[in-house]
């Protein structure tokens, strides 16, 4: 259907043309206009919520005519896209970061003062979009940041959750899930009713011959369900560009399917089909980390990639193009292989759909997609089975088994005499029942995969994917390290720190190019900077202390040392080493004269995080780390020398207020174990100081700030296996220290023995598989030079400030370019009117 208006009568529409406010006077007529109409209420009836509401609608219409200005300049402009597909995006808030972007922030703080609000307390109604579980999910946000920022032409595209991630309470000291109903009050979103994709599921695979000779399949019966669009505008900062993220919301076909119940007058059961339909994108699986093989997942999965590629498919085929030139205009990044579904989806739209030959179809493919893996660990690694795929999509699984035997020819041929490494690289598992392996068919579907960290990227060459890179050349395998957007990280989250260094740098411009921040470094001698950097931090910690007395409503000394540890619960980021230790030094604390308690540094240990539903591990952990906060919090003897906080329900809008507060904070994973981190960037960003591993990104920070600035412990991924070995092999003592904890737990401490008794035998029966115990005396040797470095606060400060200047490697903008020169080919549009 055409659409377009006519030339003629276009004059009438530019005319009325939506317009932006820039002034306060303008923006305080959008707030009223929309309070008074778009929410029916008036000065006699308006409460936060409602001037939230009233400033979210004024800067959406903002962003609307920005976004749809951008769309018409990408169409027009023709060039190559990237489309980030990503199960999950970790969003947060909005508004403060929409404000930020458009520069707009201190015009809304005068208006709604005006009007008879403080802009903080209207920021604060927000309802965080959690539509992600943790480091992949918030990457994938700080991406779309970045990418708009960069004016790439690029989108997103995600599932519309009815439930994000669950809110965590605590009760007694353990966790309980509450669902998060999230949608009411969002607008953020634009649904796109006219924008549908019908999406088949279950069915047969037919098999036909033209006159020919020519075969060809075709996929039938099965049911359908509907994808419909909701758009979501993503403002770049300082920029016009305002670029689109795409989640897919399901619904029951209003196809034959209802109808042929309807005219049978089963209405009841047509019902059921809708509610059925509707489930696929209901809820995000709480699992970070770790995969559980459950069909609906792969419904989602399905059903979010084929309503994408059928998207990006009719958005090429409008311009005419040939099918030679789609990877020319089209670059597909996999977010982990949640969705490698979409590379079998696109072979089959070309040779089913568009009739082209194998080869050909498959060459596109490969140069489309680029595939970005996450994690080494073996739990989090997709393996679909084999019968529930035949089920659910009969024609992929076909498609998986020709692009595997393809490719296992010409794996037999390069490598005729080795019979192992063809059942090791096999897309196949062969198993009961037999699995499909998600990664393999992501890698050999793609030009190019990347680890997220250098440690992470040189230990998939050389385990996980060593016969990949033996079979394609180490080429195929790169690394791009992670990064974060610092328009959330440093100017949203902290932004007094952003204030001090624009006044010292002259300008925000680090905000767009954050090497500048390297400037600050000729201010580490400077009094009255150090001065005043001391003051923010303080003011921050204040901030946290707040929060901390209103949620648990204990009282923490904000010139103790701020610890604090907040990140998924799992056992592989090792909270139970940080709680063992704040055991020890419990005890330690506990066994002193009044004389010696008097040199100790007052602490506060800050946890934070959520445990996936059926990780029993986890929860264990959480509980452990309420139980002593119980029993040390309400110690006389202890006072203010230690204090444990767990606080509940952590999410993105908690983490811009932990942030900025840490003095020190925690990323002490089993080497090897953690693909990157993210919250370690964040933490040194905001002028915390960091205790870690030799893992994940640690290592490039450690390269980037100086070792004199960070404090590394423990034993080094390369030395991983061997100890493992040792303790299967019961070559293997438990440390004093940790056992002399284990005691204290085991003599009912803090509460009942056996609540914790599956997490100590872990470390002391069975393996230690996470080397606890190996790590336990360089942690707290480790710890006991923090205390030592705290006293110090003019060293600190110096260490605080020159590791922040030396932060510009870890913008997520660089990450952004990275993947454009080296994985996409793209380049931004100049955005010049
Ligand atoms: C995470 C990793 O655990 C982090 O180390 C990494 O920084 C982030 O991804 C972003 O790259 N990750 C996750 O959150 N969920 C997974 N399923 C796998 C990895």
């Amino acid at each position: 259907v055409e659409a377009s208006i006519p030339e003629p009568l276009r004059e009438a529409w530019k005319k009325h043309s939506a317009t932006e406010f820039n002034t306060k006077e303008e923006f305080e007529k959008d707030l009223v206009r929309h309070i008074e109409t778009t929410l029916a209420r008036s000065m006699y009836n308006c409460d936060e919520l409602a001037a939230y509401s009233g400033t979210a609608l004024a800067f959406r219409d903002r962003l609307i005519i920005e976004w749809n200005k951008t769309q018409q300049r990408q169409t027009f402009k023709d060039q190559k896209r990237v489309y980030y597909l990503s199960l999950e995006f970790l969003m947060g808030r909005t508004l403060d970061n929409a404000m930020l972007n458009v520069g707009l922030k201190d015009t809304a703080r005068d208006g709604l003062n005006d009007l008879g609000f403080r802009i903080e307390d209207v920021i604060n109604q927000e309802h965080d979009a959690a539509l992600g579980n943790g480091g992949l999910g918030r990457l994938a946000a700080c991406f779309l940041d970045s990418m708009a920022t960069l004016n790439y032409p690029a989108w997103g595209y995600g599932l519309r959750y009815r439930y994000g991630i669950f809110k965590q309470e605590i009760v007694n000291g353990y966790q309980v899930e509450v669902p998060d109903y999230w949608l009411d009050n969002n607008p953020w979103e634009f649904p796109r009713h006219e924008i549908t994709v019908d999406i088949q599921f279950y069915g047969n695979v037919k098999k036909y011959q033209d006159d020919n000779g020519k075969i060809s399949h075709s996929w039938e019966d099965g049911e359908i369900v509907q994808a419909i669009a909701y758009d979501v505008p993503i403002p770049g900062y300082g920029t016009k560009t305002t670029n689109n993220l795409r989640l897919w919301s399901s619904k029951a076909s209003s196809g034959e399917f209802d109808f042929q119940k309807f005219n049978a007058g089963d209405y009841e059961s047509a019902v059921a089909d809708q509610q059925r339909a509707e489930t696929i994108s209901a809820v995000l699986y709480p699992n970070d980390n770790l995969e559980r093989g459950k069909e609906l997942r792969l419904k989602q999965q399905y059903f979010w990639c084929a309503a994408s590629l059928y998207d990006i498919v009719r958005r090429f085929k409008k311009t005419k193009r040939a099918w030679g030139e789609f990877s020319d205009q089209i670059a597909i990044q996999l977010n982990d292989t949640h969705p490698a579904l979409a590379i079998v989806e696109l072979q089959r739209i070309l040779i089913d759909k568009e009739g082209l030959e194998w080869d050909e179809a498959w060459q596109i493919v490969t140069k489309t997609f680029g595939y970005t893996n996450h994690t080494v660990l073996p739990e989090a690694l997709e393996k679909w089975s084999v019968p529930l795929m035949q089920n659910l999509l009969p024609r992929h699984l076909q498609i998986i088994y020709e692009i595997n035997l393809f490719f296992l020819q010409s794996v037999e041929k390069r490598f005729p005499n080795d019979r192992d490494i063809l059942s090791r690289v096999s897309i196949i598992e062969e198993s009961h029942p037999k699995m499909v392996r998600m990664a393999y068919l992501a890698i050999i579907g793609s030009h190019k995969v990347n680890g997220v960290a250098e440690l992470h990227s040189d230990l998939l060459k050389t385990t996980l994917f060593k016969d990949f890179v033996k079979i394609y050349g180490p080429d195929r395998f790169t690394n791009v390290t992670n990064g974060i957007t610092p328009r959330r990280w440093l100017h949203q989250a902290n932004p007094r720190l952003s204030a001090l260094i624009a006044e010292k740098l002259g300008s925000y411009d680090f905000l767009k190019d954050l090497t500048l921040l390297d400037k600050i470094e000729a201010f580490v001698d400077d009094k009255a900077f150090r001065e005043e950097w001391a003051v923010i931090k303080r003011e921050n910690k204040l901030r946290l202390a707040e929060h901390i007395k209103a949620t648990t409503g204990y009282d923490v000394n904000p010139n103790a040392l701020f610890d604090v540890q907040v990140k998924r619960i799992h056992e592989y980021k090792r909270q139970q080493l940080n709680i063992f230790g704040v055991i020890h030094r419990y005890l330690t604390i506990k066994a002193m004269s009044a004389e010696e308690k008097k040199k100790v540094v007052p602490r506060v240990s800050i946890f934070g995080g959520k445990a996936a539903p059926g990780y029993w591990m986890a929860k264990t952990i959480i509980h452990l780390i309420n139980r002593v906060a119980d029993v040390v919090n309400k110690d006389p003897e202890i006072g203010d020398l230690l204090k444990v906080i767990f606080i509940a329900d952590y999410n993105v809008s908690k983490a811009e207020i932990i942030c900025p507060a840490s003095d020190i904070s925690e990323h002490i994973s089993t080497a090897g174990t953690e693909g990157s981190g993210t919250s370690n960037m964040k933490f040194v960003l905001n002028g915390g100081l960091i205790i870690g591993t030799c893992d994940g990104a640690n290592i490039e920070i450690t390269r980037e700030i100086g070792e004199q600035n960070i404090f590394l412990f423990g034993n080094l991924a390369e030395d991983v296996e061997d100890l493992r070995h040792r303790h299967f092999y019961g070559d293997f003592k438990l440390d004093p220290q940790l056992e002399r904890v284990f005691d204290a737990i085991k003599d009912n401490m803090f509460g009942d023995k056996a609540d914790f008794s599956a997490l100590t035998s872990s470390i002391d029966e069975h393996g230690d598989y996470y080397l606890v115990s190996d790590d336990f005396n360089s942690y707290i040797t480790t710890h006991e030079m923090v205390d030592e470095a705290f006293q110090n606060q003019e060293e600190w400060l110096a260490k605080s400030i020159t590791s922040v200047a030396r932060m510009g490697f870890f913008s997520m903008d660089r990450v952004t370019n990275e993947y454009a020169d080296s994985i996409w080919n793209v380049e931004p549009l100049n955005v010049t009117d």
